[in-house]
């Protein structure tokens, strides 16, 4: 039987607005652990990384906030991550803000020889600390795990890069920053935004999607942000863009890709159970988790 181990992160230093460091704990309370395991998986909850409380009373650093705390996460997020896969589970990071992918993904290229990446998102999260309108890093992990950006960030685990930008996906942005908008253009990696997704639905870019991340790695790590959904759909999430993807189109998606059977490694981001209705976007978090890992409208047997 496969074996899903979870790990919780309740890191907020990647953003500004309070609550998703209470994020793990709302998935979890919108029953991660039965929803998963009646799909015939092993379940182990590892529980929280710890998240470094800010050394400093201000913020070193304007254009990168707390990144020495980032740093320090980062690192203890890798070393577990990448345990996990060494032992044969699949690892499912639970956030907290997406700068937690920053160690994520460095733990998955530890254990991996080469890894695709499939990154729903309604934002590039390629900045940098030279093209940044915030300073908030969890718009940054995206270009750190491709080796773009600050060496405290790309070089979490001692080497970089940890992706090849011909295995990354970016589905369901439509909303990039100028700066980001160049990174992503030079940087080559494929994006699907809400325009092509209309055009050619999900099922379309999906397939292709998965194509790309797939073609002549070990594994594909799917790192979901929440805000990649409509906010009528998510609406718990700390930077929630408008015109995003339905509850049916991220279904659809997540079937697609338990069925390619490529999937090794999962970040689930940016559950903000303080801006959220009831706790709609932690259980639609679990639902598309499940269907990630080959839940069925109509199972087979
Ligand atoms: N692009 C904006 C920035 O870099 O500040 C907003 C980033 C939001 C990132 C969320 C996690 O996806
Ligand atoms: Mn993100
Ligand atoms: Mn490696
Ligand atoms: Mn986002």
């Amino acid at each position: 039987m496969a074996r899903i181990e979870v790990l919780g992160v309740p890191l907020d230093l990647g953003q500004g607005r309070r609550g998703v460091d209470m994020g793990p704990s709302a998935i979890r309370y919108a029953g991660l652990q039965d929803r998963v395991r009646a799909l015939g998986f092993e379940v182990q909850d590892l529980g929280n990384v710890p998240v470094p409380e800010p050394e400093a009373k201000e913020i070193q650093d304007p254009k990168l906030k707390y990144l020495p705390e980032i740093e320090r996460v980062s690192e203890e997020i890798a070393a577990r991550v990448s345990e996990v896969l060494k032992r044969g589970s699949m690892p499912v990071i639970l956030g907290g803000d997406h700068s937690l992918a920053i160690g994520s993904l460095a733990g998955v290229a530890l254990a991996k020889a080469r890894v695709g990446v499939i990154w729903f998102d309604a934002h590039g999260d390629m900045n940098t600390q030279e093209t940044t309108p915030s300073g908030n890093i969890h718009g940054m992990p995206l270009a750190a795990s491709l080796g773009i950006g600050h060496p405290g960030l790309t070089r979490v685990a001692g080497f970089a890069p940890k992706v090849r930008p011909e295995n990354v996906v970016l589905v369901g942005a439509r909303s990039i920053d100028e700066g980001e908008a160049r990174l992503i253009r030079e940087s080559g990696l494929r994006v699907f935004t809400m325009h092509e997704i209309d055009r050619q639905g999900i099922g379309a870019v999906m397939e292709e999607a998965i194509r790309i991340a797939s073609q002549g790695v070990d594994g594909v790590h799917l790192s979901l942000d929440l805000d990649a959904l409509d906010p009528m759909t998510a609406p718990g999430v700390g930077t929630p863009v408008r015109g995003g993807i339905t509850y049916r189109e991220g279904h659809l998606a997540m079937e697609l890709l338990a069925e390619a059977g490529v999937l090794c490694s999962v970040d689930v981001v940016e559950v903000n159970p303080i801006l959220d209705v009831a706790n709609r976007t932690a259980e639609m978090a679990v639902d598309l988790l499940c269907s990630a890992l080959g839940k069925k409208i109509l199972p087979d047997s």
